[in-house]
């Protein structure tokens, strides 16, 4: 298997072409995975190789192919892409299966016959059962990656475009629950796949097939895993990176690699929606949107908000803050019961952040985290990236408040 170099900007080929001949059709001579043959895990595109330049007639689908998985599943995208004489379409698989694949193909040579073949390869399963790298632990654990076009050298990657992603690792119910948030248009398929430190390559197999259905998706989106899948990612999170392939860029354009897990929690999680912090001159203070939702199945406490850019955050109790007449109550926690949303904003239960260490400027975007208590007492912290805003006519920070909190001001 090839593997593609991330953060090196040495490029090394490893496509060879089969010797051309002179007949007048084209032949497909090679194929990534090979016809009749197993691989141990499954790529994440197919690559067929002909022996003459394909006929590309603009934005016209007249090559394609097509692979079923063992469920009868296509998991091929309907971007097929062509380059002299290769094909290529990414793989967007909704389980990682182990069994026969079916390839069908249907191209059209320069001189314009068309050719068309089928053919199998399997995925096997290890035999052996793994050895997992650290005892089970117990409970939840949350993960999160920022991918972005930044960290692709080597590879086209889109510079202006960027996700977030959070995991949480259930090993209650061997499950990863997942959300992620991104604009990014014509995603082809997103895969988590594991890099080598050594020699800074991301792998071409598909380690974790993240389903497209969960691109920001209000609930997040759970799946079946084994435990060493769940046990790698615990344990070597920082060599697992996300990767999202569009139209535009189907070899990936973004990525980014996950985070340790950084907190632990007996639940299933919450959800983070519609954040946004008002404007503010460096050293001033920020008034907090932010929808939270206990996803649990029992209640659970708010317990606070924070910033690596605020010297200080609270929750607190308000009438109004735009009425002038409020005087603000800062709270230690709110509770949530399950399936509720408890929204925080500029009346009633609200969040501040105070002594910003950096002026914030309207389409900023700043990450928050929100802390919160599992039902067992667990603390946890969430993520998210809150959109900068303009401050609404007549929103006044509440003058108790101003005193307790140092570096406050209007
Ligand atoms: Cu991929």
């Amino acid at each position: 298997m090839s593997q593609r170099l991330l953060f090196s900007l040495l490029l090394v080929s490893t496509l060879f072409y089969g010797i051309s001949n002179a007949s007048a059709h084209t032949v497909l001579i090679h194929s990534d995975p090979a016809a009749n043959s197993t691989v141990t895990a499954l790529p994440e595109q197919i690559s067929l190789t002909f022996a003459d330049p394909l006929l590309v007639l603009g934005s016209h689908a007249i090559n394609q192919v097509q692979v079923v998985d063992p469920s009868g599943a296509v998991i091929t995208s309907a971007n097929n892409v062509v380059k002299g004489a290769v094909l290529t379409n990414v793989l967007s698989p909704n389980a990682l299966l182990s069994g026969v694949f079916h390839v069908s193909f249907r191209v059209v040579a320069l001189d314009g016959h068309v050719i068309s073949g089928t053919f199998n390869f399997s995925v096997g399963t290890t035999s052996a059962t793994p050895t997992l790298p650290g005892p089970i632990p117990n409970g939840i654990f949350q993960i999160t990656a920022i991918a972005n076009g930044s960290g692709l050298m080597g590879e086209v990657g889109s510079p202006t475009q960027s996700a977030r992603v959070s995991f949480d690792l259930d090993f209650t119910h061997k499950e990863i629950c997942y959300q992620i948030t991104t604009k990014i248009p014509d995603v082809l398929a997103v895969h988590v796949h594991s890099m080598n430190q050594t020699n800074m390559s991301i792998s071409d197999e598909i380690f974790l097939p993240i389903n497209l259905a969960s691109l920001n998706s209000k609930e997040p989106f759970c799946t079946t895993v084994s435990l060493n899948t769940l046990s790698l990612l615990y344990y070597n999170s920082s060599r697992y990176m996300i990767m999202f392939h569009t139209k535009a860029f189907p070899n990936g354009a973004v990525a980014g690699p996950l985070t340790s897990p950084k907190s632990f929690a007996t639940g299933i999680g919450v959800s983070l929606r519609g954040a946004t912090l008002t404007s503010t001159a460096l050293g001033g203070s920020s008034a907090l949107v932010l929808s939270f939702t206990n996803n649990q199945s029992k209640s659970i406490l708010l317990t606070g908000i924070s910033s690596s850019l605020a010297s200080s955050a609270m929750i607190f109790y308000d009438s109004n803050m735009c009425q002038g007449n409020n005087v603000m109550r800062p709270l230690q926690n709110i509770a949530v019961s399950s399936g509720q949303t408890q929204l925080l904003g500029y009346k009633y239960q609200g969040g501040i952040l105070s002594g910003l260490r950096k002026k914030l400027s309207l389409g900023d975007q700043i990450a928050l985290d929100v802390h919160w208590e599992d039902f067992a007492g667990n603390p946890r912290t969430s993520e998210i990236l809150a959109s900068v805003v303009k401050q609404p006519k007549g929103l006044r920070l509440g003058t108790d408040a101003m005193a307790g909190m140092p570096g406050m001001r209007h």
